[in-house]
């Protein structure tokens, strides 16, 4: 079933002329209304009217988180104050937040992405979706909320944590869906073993959205496992609205980018230029449709591909990978470029490792790698423990080149994060 049947399966060529229409606009709108963006596009050769189809994108400049930081709070916003009903800021995990302005047309066009992504999965009207994305100035829990309630969804409005009271919320309001960060779904699995709790018997749960931080597949399916439910995966930053800029369909192959809004490139970090379909590059979005804050060519500094191909779901918006990594994430030990998202990969393919990790670089050539490993495996046989120990090492060393040090913690004991996790600590003094 389909939210807006005629604009997600809509032919590409009609798409593109959608595009270049809405690019053209914007770029018209910034050029009048942001002097920081008209000095820019000036500055690159540029004029409005230069914009006649999408590939003239290339024409126009980047814009980088910097430009966002430096022109905070209101610089970027093309709209008369009375216009905007609403801030958000990004979570600043990679340092000080980014201010984002939303007039009520944002919203309510977020709020229809969202609708989109939730129809698309399987949610109705009956459904009951427990809402457990930090509410405030996070976008996670707001926009989702807003789409999930335009599809006439129950909403629990939970936000994270007080893990007791989410139990009860599930099983009173016989909670169908969960919105959650992949870290947070993952310490829930573990409270749920330590208090007795079968979510596939004791729960109405069928599916999960998780995104807002990189997880591997293999995280997927041990989510997908132990709960009995369909995870989907959900790609979104503030900077283009929050949730619902990409999110899977039910064949859980790759998250569909919303084109009509969303102008995709995937660019060579590196130099700027575009590479093809399949090619992992930096993903680079344009707002074709925001007023209050319309962005061009955002440097969103997350790795991705297209995955070329048609999405038998009948939906002609392209898919994109999994978030494979940041450009700026990457860690270096030992001269070698590590990301930690290589070490999530190994770790949660290999049995007998639990839910949590964290990475901890100690100077420029060692790391140590802190893995949660499963409970019986502690009260069993030492020379099992020192197997799998060296089985981690040797498996993480093939993937990353670097033979890190390993240590082996239970279930539970490693700080564990309701909103997004931070895996890697930095103890190096340079
Ligand atoms: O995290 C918006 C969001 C909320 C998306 C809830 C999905 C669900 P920011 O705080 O601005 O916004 O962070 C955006 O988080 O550039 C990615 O690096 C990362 N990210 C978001 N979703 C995923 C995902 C929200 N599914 C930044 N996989 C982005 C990997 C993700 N990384």
């Amino acid at each position: 079933m389909f939210w807006q049947q005629d604009l997600e399966t809509i032919d590409r060529k009609r798409l593109e002329e959608v595009q270049t229409g809405r690019l053209q606009d914007t770029v018209q709108r910034i050029w009048d209304n942001v002097p920081f963006y008209r000095d820019r596009i000036n500055s690159a050769g540029t004029k409005p009217e230069d914009i006649k189809s999408v590939s003239d994108i290339k024409k126009l400049p980047f814009t980088s988180r910097e430009d966002l930081l430096k022109n905070y709070p209101f610089g970027l916003v093309a709209v008369p104050r009375e216009s905007i009903v609403r801030v958000h800021t990004s979570s600043g995990t990679t340092g000080k937040p980014k201010a984002i302005f939303f007039t009520k047309n944002d919203i309510d066009r977020g709020a229809e992405l969202i609708s989109r992504c939730l129809v698309m999965t399987g949610m109705r009207k009956n459904d009951v979706l427990q809402n457990m994305m930090t509410y405030g100035l996070f976008t996670g829990a707001l926009v989702m909320h807003y789409g999930a309630e335009k599809v006439g969804v129950l909403v629990v409005p939970s936000g994270p944590g007080n893990t007791d009271r989410q139990i009860a919320l599930m099983q009173d309001f016989k909670t169908t869906a969960i919105h959650i960060t992949p870290s947070y779904a993952l310490y829930l699995s573990n409270v749920f073993i330590r208090k007795g709790i079968d979510p596939r018997k004791d729960l109405n749960l069928k599916r999960a959205y998780l995104g807002a931080e990189p997880y591997s597949e293999e995280t997927r399916k041990k989510i997908e496992e132990f709960f009995g439910i369909d995870v989907f995966n959900s790609y979104g930053l503030s900077e283009m609205n929050g949730p619902g800029v990409a999110f899977e369909c039910q064949e859980k192959n790759g998250m569909h980018l919303w084109e009509d809004n969303f102008l995709l490139e995937i660019i060579d970090p590196a130099t700027g230029e575009q590479v093809s379909d399949g090619e992992r590059g930096e993903m680079v979005l344009t707002s074709l449709c925001r007023e209050g804050m319309p962005i061009i060519r955002y440097r969103t500094r997350d790795l991705a591909s297209v995955m070329p191909g048609k999405c038998p779901c009948g939906r002609t918006h392209r898919r994109i990978t999994r978030i494979t990594g940041r450009t700026d994430d990457m860690f270096i030990v030992k001269g070698v470029n590590i990301f930690p998202q290589q070490i999530e990969n190994v770790l949660m393919g290999i049995k007998g490792v639990a839910q949590n990790y964290l990475i901890v670089l100690e100077s420029l050539d060692h790391m140590t790698v802190q893995v949660e490993i499963e409970k019986e495996l502690f009260d069993g046989n030492v020379t099992h423990l020192v197997n799998l120990q060296n089985a981690i090492t040797e498996k993480l060393k093939n993937e990353i080149l670097v033979k890190p040090k390993v240590e082996l913690h239970e279930p539970g004991s490693l700080p564990a994060s309701e909103g997004k996790a931070q895996r890697v600590i930095d103890n190096r003094t340079l």
